[in-house]
């Protein structure tokens, strides 16, 4: 009886952690970003988590980053569309938009 109790408990702690690894989504919308249809400038998240870069404008937008931490390109997709990155280590990326430079969000992962 005390394994059986002690196997749920180690059970609930595996599903624990997999929820753990969070997931947002950061729109652009009129080139900015966006969470939660307010703008954002610097986002925080954990480390295993994921962003949807989710298009909510009419016209392409290119998210990218150079950063050390994360390198990627999205490429260019249209209104309604979103890809996912995984951030998986701790640090600062930088994100813009190929298409508009002034967008910049800051991504702090920790
Ligand atoms: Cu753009």
């Amino acid at each position: 009886m005390l394994r059986i109790s002690y196997l749920v408990t180690m059970a609930t702690m595996v599903v624990a952690t997999t929820a753990a690894a969070g997931e947002i989504t950061i729109g652009q919308k009129d080139k900015t970003f966006v969470m939660n249809g307010a703008k954002v400038e610097t986002v925080t998240v954990k480390v295993g988590d994921t962003i949807n870069f989710k298009n909510e404008d009419p016209w392409f937008h290119n998210i990218f980053s150079l950063s050390d931490l994360k390198t990627f390109d999205l490429g260019s997709y249209p209104q309604g569309q979103s890809k996912p990155v995984v951030f998986d280590k701790a640090g600062t990326a930088e994100v813009e938009c190929a298409i508009h430079p002034t967008m910049m969000l800051k991504v702090e992962v920790k």
